[in-house]
Parts: structure tokens; C-alpha cells; sequence
């Protein structure tokens, strides 16, 4: 049986055998723990629906979410297995990065509701699907909303590998939750925002599956990129200019540089105010972030980050919300969550100054 969202139920209802009225009622969802070998994760626990004799890549427990082969076609059917161990965890198997794909949904999944209350990308229960090896030799990974589906290439093998890296995966369904809620625009200092509204959630994502093979960084994309791009990853929250490209201060010409460039001021912004400023080692990796008018910057934490961006993109940020508004939505989450005048409100007006937003 399936339910009004179309997830799978099976409905137990207790009888009185001897009247026959109806003493309760309950759904049981039928869940199939499994494992798989991934290409950046090493193995992860699946859930997956039991269909006649073979599981397909199918998580009950997470609104139905999905993972489908995109080779040849758009409308993906999820992978199916015998045994419920999935993929080899080699780039050569088709099935490996569809775990990765798979995983990458899951944590997301799990994040936003263990840590945020919140049920799904659209806060409906409803799960999205993903499309792995789409395209040819494809550099990129994104959300799309009119499918509500995650769509993933296999990367040119010079400069990225296979894109379904778990900060990829948090980082592009983010963007469904930004569409949901504040609906950033995607250009000018709004786009800025809402790209760098997904490597902060997608970072605390990867912080918060604590992946022993794939450990939080403060990094985007670590696991994608190959030699030949150069740098170890596609973006640097702590100092974002180590890309070459993106603003680590507000100034006005912000607004004018590329979405993914323009990002750098608010995930600076969100690095201070989680870790502070200066140099700073966290799982091993060495960070050094700079203030633009030479403050100290005391972090308050990831958790009190993810509480006060969440807060202030769901609540306070709306389509036009520029960095002066950024600057006043994370003060009003942080007056609601922590109080006016308390170290963490105190903290994020310090933070935005310390990246020139004043
Ligand atoms: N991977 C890109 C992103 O999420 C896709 C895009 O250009 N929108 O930003
Ligand atoms: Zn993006
Ligand atoms: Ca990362």
C-alpha cells in the first residue's frame, strides 16, 4: 500500500473479534538495512526497498529517495541488487558513485531533520531522486527544482572525477531548501548569498556525517577534484581568495562578480564566526583566516552557526535580502535563538564587520 505521498505502508489494524470494531491502527514501513561501497566514503549503512526478490536503491525511511542510472534516459529507475551490498567502491563500477549519490542524500536528509526539525528538502516528508552519470564526462552536479532531482556527472577525469562528493550533494540540495524557503535570487549580491547558503549548510552537513573517510573540512569539493585542477579544492571558506577568484570582504563591486565568486564574503563571514579568526587546525587540515579591519574574531562553533543561518534564512531572508539584510537576518536569529546583547549575537556583528558588511 502506499500513502498520500506514495511511500510504501503496511497497515496493521487490531480488531475486537468479537464485536470486529476497530480498536487501533498503525502503518509499518517496511526497511531493509543494507551497506554499500562508495567512491569517496568508504562503506556506508543504505536503507532499501525489498521489491519481489531484488532491493532497489530506495530509502523508505527518508521519503522514498532514490537513485537511478542516467545513461541514456532522463526518467531514472532506482539501481537494483540481489544482496543489498552495494557497489565495489571502484570507479569502473556503475553502482559505486550511485552510493555515493545515495549517501550524500541521506545525510542531507538527515541534517536538516535531526538538526533543523525540518522533514525533507520541502519540510513535506517527500523524498527527492537522484541521477547519477548523466551526460558525457560531465564537470558538474546540480539541483534542479521542477524535477525536485539531484542530477550528477561522472566529471572529465582531468579536472574532477565523478561529482558526488558529499559536500556536492548537501551543497546542491541546499539550494532546494533555499528555493523553498528565502528563494534567493540568483544573481547580484542575493546569488551570493545563496550560493554560499550551500557550502555553509553543505559544510555542516559533511561535519555532521563525521565520515571517517571523507572528515568535515571547511573545504568544497575536496573529494572532486583531480590533479589537474590545481588547487585541492574548488573553494576555501577561511579565506576565500585562495581560490583566485572569489571576494574574501563586502565591497560594492561584489555584486558584480559570479554567483560562485561572490559566495566568498558570507562563507568568510561564516567561518569567523564558527572557528574565529587566525590560524586554526580542525581534522587535521590548517586553517588561516584573515579580518579586513584587523579584529580578533572568538568563534561560537558550528552548531551555533547552522542554528543562526538556518534561523535567518528560513525566517528572516527573503528573494532581494543583500548583505546589509544578511547582516540583519543573522542578527535577528541570533537575538531570538541567544538573546540581544549575548556573546553569539555579539559575535555575529562582529564577524560580518571583520568581512567589511557593516
Ligand atoms: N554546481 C553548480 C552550483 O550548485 C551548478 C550551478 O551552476 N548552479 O552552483
Ligand atoms: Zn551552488
Ligand atoms: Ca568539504
Amino acid at each position: 500500500a502506499l500513502d498520500s505521498l506514495g511511500n510504501p505502508v503496511a497497515r496493521t489494524v487490531l480488531t475486537d473479534a468479537r464485536t470486529g470494531a476497530r480498536i487501533d491502527a498503525w502503518d509499518a514501513v517496511e526497511t531493509v538495512t543494507g551497506d554499500g561501497k562508495s567512491l569517496y566514503g568508504g562503506t556506508v549503512p543504505l536503507e532499501a526497498t525489498l521489491s519481489g526478490s531484488a532491493y532497489q536503491l530506495k530509502d523508505p525511511t527518508r521519503g522514498n529517495t532514490y537513485t537511478g542510472d542516467a545513461a541514456g534516459t532522463t526518467d531514472v529507475t532506482p539501481f537494483t541488487d540481489d544482496d543489498n551490498h552495494w557497489g565495489t567502491g571502484m570507479p569502473d563500477d556503475r553502482t559505486a558513485v550511485a552510493v555515493d549519490a545515495q549517501y550524500g542524500s541521506d545525510m542531507t536528509w538527515d541534517y536538516y531533520k535531526n538538526v533543523h526539525g525540518r522533514n525533507g528538502i520541502g519540510n513535506d516528508g517527500k523524498g527527492s531522486y537522484n541521477r547519477v552519470h548523466y551526460g558525457n564526462k560531465l564537470s558538474n552536479a546540480f539541483w534542479n527544482d521542477s524535477c525536485y532531482c539531484m542530477t550528477y556527472g561522472d566529471g572529465d577525469g582531468t579536472y574532477f572525477g565523478p561529482m558526488a562528493g558529499l559536500d556536492v550533494a548537501a551543497h546542491e540540495m541546499s539550494h532546494g531548501v533555499t528555493s523553498r524557503t528565502a528563494g534567493l535570487v540568483y544573481s547580484g549580491e542575493s546569488g551570493g548569498l545563496n550560493e554560499a547558503t550551500s557550502d555553509i549548510l553543505g559544510t555542516l552537513v559533511e561535519f555532521y556525517a563525521a565520515n571517517a573517510q571523507d572528515v568535515g573540512d571547511y573545504l568544497i569539493g575536496e573529494k572532486v577534484v583531480r590533479s589537474g585542477f590545481g588547487k585541492d579544492a574548488l573553494r576555501y571558506m577561511d579565506k576565500p581568495s585562495k581560490d583566485g577568484k572569489s571576494a574574501d570582504y563586502w565591497s560594492s563591486s561584489v555584486a558584480n562578480l559570479s554567483v560562485h565568486y561572490s559566495s566568498g564574503v558570507a562563507n568568510h563571514f561564516a567561518y569567523l564566526l564558527a572557528e574565529g579568526s587566525g590560524t586554526k587546525t580542525v581534522n587535521g587540515v590548517t586553517y588561516n583566516s584573515p579580518t579586513s579591519n584587523g579584529s580578533t574574531v572568538t568563534g561560537i562553533g558550528r552548531d551555533k552557526l547552522g542554528a543562526i543561518w538556518y534561523r535567518a534564512l528560513t525566517v528572516y531572508m527573503t528573494s532581494s535580502t543583500n548583505y546589509a539584510g544578511a547582516r540583519a537576518a543573522t542578527l535577528s536569529a541570533a537575538k531570538d535563538l541567544y538573546g540581544a546583547g549575548s556573546t553569539e549575537y555579539n559575535t555575529v556583528a562582529a564577524a560580518w564587520s571583520a568581512v567589511n558588511v557593516n
